[in-house]
This record gives structure tokens, sequence and C-alpha cells, in this order.
């Protein structure tokens, strides 16, 4: 059984995920409509990933005797300079998740809840790889700068799912 602290906690983790999803969903369709279309590809599915994120979440606090809230959420960001600002944004709200999700472990450990600090160990691991991917993407666009060619093979490749090349 969940304590209410701990339900309290993942609930609004899931806010935080649903959010997650409502971003890069607004990222994606910014980029579809510049003409970049393999940065949307590569958006809208990871849009698709942070739904599941917090679909788990969900999943997780019913069965464990809790009520896991649907959220209403706040309007993301529509608009954006260029590439590079989206993969720094990413970047910036992966490394608040990642907080988040150290919290909460930090409180399963204070309550001796192993069930829950066992299935936060998967969004520990998630969020490391995500935020390294981040970094990757933004190094990447940093030697390409403006150069409209290198602009379209990255946009192809993170199209191809190649976003480590
Ligand atoms: Fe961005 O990953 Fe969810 O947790």
């Amino acid at each position: 059984m969940l304590s209410k602290t701990l339900e309290a906690k993942l609930n609004d983790q899931i806010e935080k995920e649903a959010y997650s999803s409502q971003l890069y969903l607004a990222m994606a369709s910014w980029a579809e409509m510049k003409g970049y279309s393999g940065v949307s590809t590569f958006l809208y599915g990871h849009s698709d990933e942070e739904r599941q994120h917090m679909l788990k979440i969900v999943h997780y606090v019913n069965e464990r005797g809790g009520h896991a809230i649907v959220p209403s959420l706040d309007k993301p960001d529509t608009n954006f300079n260029d590439l590079r600002s989206v993969f720094q944004r990413i970047l910036e709200h992966e490394v608040s998740v990642s907080q988040s999700i150290n919290d909460i472990v930090d409180l399963c450990l204070k309550e001796k809840d192993h069930s829950t600090n066992n299935f936060m160990q998967w969004y520990v691991s998630e969020q490391m790889e995500e935020e390294s991917l981040a970094k990757s993407i933004i190094d990447k666009l940093d030697l390409i700068g403006t150069d409209s060619t290198g602009l379209y093979f990255f946009d192809r490749e993170l199209g191809n799912g190649n976003a480590a090349v």
C-alpha cells in the first residue's frame, strides 16, 4: 500500500510526464511547420514515449491501492527560435524531471518503500539516457551552426532514428 505522501508525489510525477508529452508534441508541431520533417518525427515519437511514462505511473499508483489523478495541463511553449533552442529547452526540462524523480526515490528510501524504489529505478536510467541524448544533439547542432547542408543531413538522420550519430 502506498503512503499518502508517496501517492501525492507520484500524482505530481504523472502531471510532469503528461506535460512532457504535451511539450514534445508542441515542439514536434513547430518542427513540422518549419519543414524539419525528421526532427518532427523524432519529437512526435518522443511525445508518445512520455505518454507511456505517464501511463506506467497511473497503473502503478492504482495497483498499489492509490488513486491516479489525470491532471489538467498548462499550455506548453509553441514557438522556438531555432532547432538548438528546442533541444536546449528539452535538456533543461529533462534535468528538472530527473530532479523530481530523484526526490521520489529519496522519499521511497526514507519510507523504506522498496517496491516503489524498484519501480522508480527504470525512470532513473531513462532520465540519464534522455539527458545525455539531448546533450549530444546540442553538441551536434553547435558543430553544424547555420550550415544548411549540415542541418539537412541532421534532420534526415534524426528522422531515420539515428539520434546518436
Ligand atoms: Fe523525459 O522522460 Fe519521462 O520520465
